[in-house]
């Protein structure tokens, strides 16, 4: 470290995180704004080796995007559109049950469902969505819905958060996606999405779902009007709420992408941001087992370099099945990687692909292959 010319204070906050010590907001500012990049990954990399070994994770899954209308108006989202534009979709149940019906037999073990929060659908719709995609594909885990669709939909139904994710859970919902997170500081929060569900909302969800035993994952959207003080702000509330419950999985920063919305004259951070924004939150999250680098939205080049910088999860397969990045301008505009170009991605990286499914359980496809012929 003697050749790397570090400040007193970075050399402080190194010396903490050597020592498993927690380290504060004002800690990860400094090692934000004064120290060096390779520093930041090397930290990073020794705190993902002490969770997660040499093992990176990936898995086989696909999205279902269910609509794109949105009551919500959100400045930075390239994919919601007006009921009436040319541009938008609903798909019925029959046509979600169309979609999941091509996935008989193909070995996927996740269904991910996100999508717009319509106002013409309520919760019985979606417990119904839910319900359908378990009857056709009983072996995979549906992972769905952000909290902000969540939280608008229960309220429509006038249930409490328990009442609404018990209802969704018996129906098979059996974990939740980190969505909707965006920012939540509220003076940038009431600039780039003013009309969402608050900060307190998210969380409120996602204690919620955890205490009812359903794990969820979280996001940032980063890289547009926030300061680093804010990604860090974020990132407290999400160590507190964890402190709190245990429950998350995964962190997952999303870099905003700037194509086709109406922020887009701010343009994208660098790639030099997106490996401080991964290497800073897995030091400042001890008590998050995973932080995920997530390939469509990044591009492969820079998910491989994630792996340098505290990542230990790439995603999955998706068989290019969402379209939020690809409308937003990421390179990835059909997104789909076979195992082997994700096991050969990860490998390039100098880690060990392991495929696991939503609750990080390695699958052994000996198994699933019994399991899913008996379908
Ligand atoms: O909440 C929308 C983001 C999120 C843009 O839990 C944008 O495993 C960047 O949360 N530029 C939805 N980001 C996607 C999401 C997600 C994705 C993959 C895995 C998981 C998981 C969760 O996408 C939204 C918003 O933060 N987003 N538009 C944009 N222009």
């Amino acid at each position: 470290m003697e050749e790397l010319n570090l400040t007193p204070d970075v050399k402080r906050v190194v010396a903490k995180v050597r020592g498993r010590e927690r380290i504060s907001r004002e800690d990860a500012e400094i090692l934000w704004m004064q120290a060096p990049l390779a520093l930041l990954g090397m930290l990073a990399v020794e705190l993902k080796r002490e969770k997660s070994g040499e093992v990176v994770f990936y898995n086989r899954n696909i999205h279902v995007e269910p609509t794109n209308v949105c009551v919500f108006n959100c400045r930075f989202c390239s994919y919601h559109k007006a009921a009436e534009s040319p541009m938008a979709w609903d798909y019925s149940l029959d046509k979600v049950r169309e979609i999941v019906s091509g996935y008989v037999g193909k070995e996927i073990t996740e269904v991910h469902i996100v999508g717009g929060v319509h106002p013409k659908h309520d919760l019985w719709h979606y417990i119904d969505m839910v319900r359908l995609v378990k009857e056709v594909l009983p072996y995979v885990a549906v992972k769905a819905f952000t909290a902000i669709e969540l939280g608008y939909m229960i309220r429509k139904a006038g249930l409490t958060l328990e009442e609404g994710l018990s209802l969704l859970k018996d129906a098979g919902m059996e974990a939740i996606p980190g969505g909707g997170a965006e920012i939540f500081a509220p003076d940038i929060r009431s600039q780039i999405c003013p009309d969402k569900g608050t900060a307190e909302e998210w969380l409120a969800v996602h204690r919620e779902a955890h205490k009812l035993g359903i794990p969820t994952n979280s996001t940032i959207l980063y890289g547009h009007i926030e300061s680093v003080a804010h990604r860090i702000d974020h990132l407290d509330r999400l160590r507190k709420l964890q402190d709190e419950t245990g429950g998350f999985n995964a962190f997952i920063p999303l870099k905003y992408r700037s194509a086709g919305n109406s922020m887009s004259h701010l343009g994208e951070v660098s790639i030099t941001e997106d490996l401080k924004m991964l290497a800073v939150s897995r030091i400042f999250l001890d008590n998050f087992p995973h932080v995920k680098a997530y390939w469509p939205m990044y591009g492969k080049t820079v998910t491989e370099l994630a792996l340098s910088f505290g990542a230990d999860d790439i995603d999955g397969t998706i068989d290019d099945t969402t379209k939020i990045y690809s409308m937003a301008g990421a390179e990835e505009q059909k997104p789909s990687m076979t195992v082997a170009d994700i096991e050969k991605l990860v490998r390039a990286a100098g880690f060990e692909p392991v495929e696991r499914d939503t609750f990080y359980n390695p699958v052994k496809r000996s198994n699933f292959t019994r399991n899913e012929t008996k379908q």
